[in-house]
């Protein structure tokens, strides 16, 4: 092991033991309040706040290995070299990670997921929340919680949620550069009113033709309908936390599927128009009304994929879950809960 105490740059992380090789888990988010616009690309910095639910399903593992011998990074995914755009994306954040551990050296890094890549169910919150745990925790960085949220962040916004469980605001802050880093980082929110249940359906795993990060991108600079969305978020918010800590699950549900239908809008509105949405995405938000109509407490989410997520109290989840299969046919559904933050698994030295 090297000890090393380094102060270093803007994100004050402090360097203590390198570890040869850590192991975390993390798993994904369904964002209530959706991140969608970036007012920093390089810093991935937002233009709002953003609220979600850290799922109990679909984790992902990553092994980060220190590797003096190698000249480069080298990434597995689920048991292949990773695609070379997605190997360059994790070598340019390890190479965020060595900037705050004063290290040179290479990182063999293993990723395996189980939620379907690319496909508009968070993988890369979850990948890129255990590539950050574990990454600190081989390069030995002494950084917090809130402090790991904002590493994260720069590998992918909504990753900065995952390092938490349950409930998790993250804050947009202010500014760009290194002054907006400091101030845009996740955190924990109280929801122990709530006991709430996500029934996620699996519409098409297969990877979506535009990337979440280029769509949002198209979406900021063509939509009409982008900057009235983006204010609106700011009151969705407040409504929001009022909501979870008063324990008012319809009301939660209520201001989630108008945020996501909001941010959709906006994709609809871009030029050209960009739609994740397929005809069984719409089928489904119609069954989930239909629940209602049948009072039941059940709201949809759905992020940049055809993928329809249901909110609803956790006693009430099979039944939902039962009548989208029945409606559904074919398509996978699954229950999640709140589910915990990302942590190291394994950080011994080898
Ligand atoms: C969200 N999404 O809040 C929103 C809703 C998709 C729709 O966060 O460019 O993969 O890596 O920061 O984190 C997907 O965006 O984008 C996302 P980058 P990311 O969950």
């Amino acid at each position: 092991m090297t000890p090393r105490a380094h102060a270093t740059g803007p994100s004050e992380a402090v360097t203590c033991h390198q570890h040869h090789a850590a192991t975390a888990i993390a798993y994904p988010n369904i964002a209530l309040i959706k991140y969608w616009g970036k007012r920093d690309e390089r810093m991935v910095l937002p233009v709002c706040d953003s609220l979600s639910m850290t799922l109990s399903v679909f984790p992902t593992t990553t092994t980060v290995t220190l590797a003096p011998a190698l000249s480069t990074d080298i990434v597995w995914m689920n048991g292949c070299p990773a695609p070379a755009p997605v190997a360059a994306r994790v070598s340019a954040f390890l190479t965020s990670v060595r900037a705050l551990s004063s290290s040179a050296v290479p990182a063999s890094v293993e990723t395996t997921n189980s939620v379907p890549t690319g496909a508009g169910l968070a993988s890369s919150a979850s990948g890129f929340a255990a590539l950050t745990v574990a990454a600190a925790r081989a390069y030995g960085l002494r950084a917090d919680r809130t402090e790991l949220s904002r590493l994260a962040r720069r590998g992918s916004g909504s990753a900065a949620r995952s390092v938490f469980g349950e409930f998790v605001q993250w804050h947009a802050g202010t500014g760009t550069g290194a002054a907006g880093d400091r101030s845009s980082y996740a955190e924990q929110l109280d929801a122990s009113a709530l006991d709430p249940a996500m029934v996620v359906t699996i519409v098409d795993a297969r990877a979506k033709p535009t990337s979440s990060r280029e769509a949002m991108r198209h979406t900021v600079v063509t939509s009409p309908l982008y900057l009235p969305w983006a204010r609106s978020c700011a009151d969705d918010i407040a409504r929001m936390r009022l909501a979870i800590s008063e324990g008012d699950l319809p009301r939660v549900g209520e201001i989630a599927e108008h945020n996501a239908f909001g941010m959709h809008a906006t994709m609809w509105t871009a030029r050209p128009p960009i739609r994740f949405l397929a005809p069984e995405s719409l089928m489904i938000i119609d069954r989930i009304a239909a629940l209602r109509e049948q009072g039941i407490a059940a709201y949809a989410t759905i992020d940049a994929g055809p993928n329809v997520v249901a909110l609803c109290g956790r006693r009430d989840a099979e039944r939902v879950a039962a009548d989208l299969r029945t409606a559904t046919r074919g398509i996978e559904v699954h229950i999640a809960v709140p589910g915990p933050a990302a942590t190291v698994t394994d950080g011994r030295d080898r």
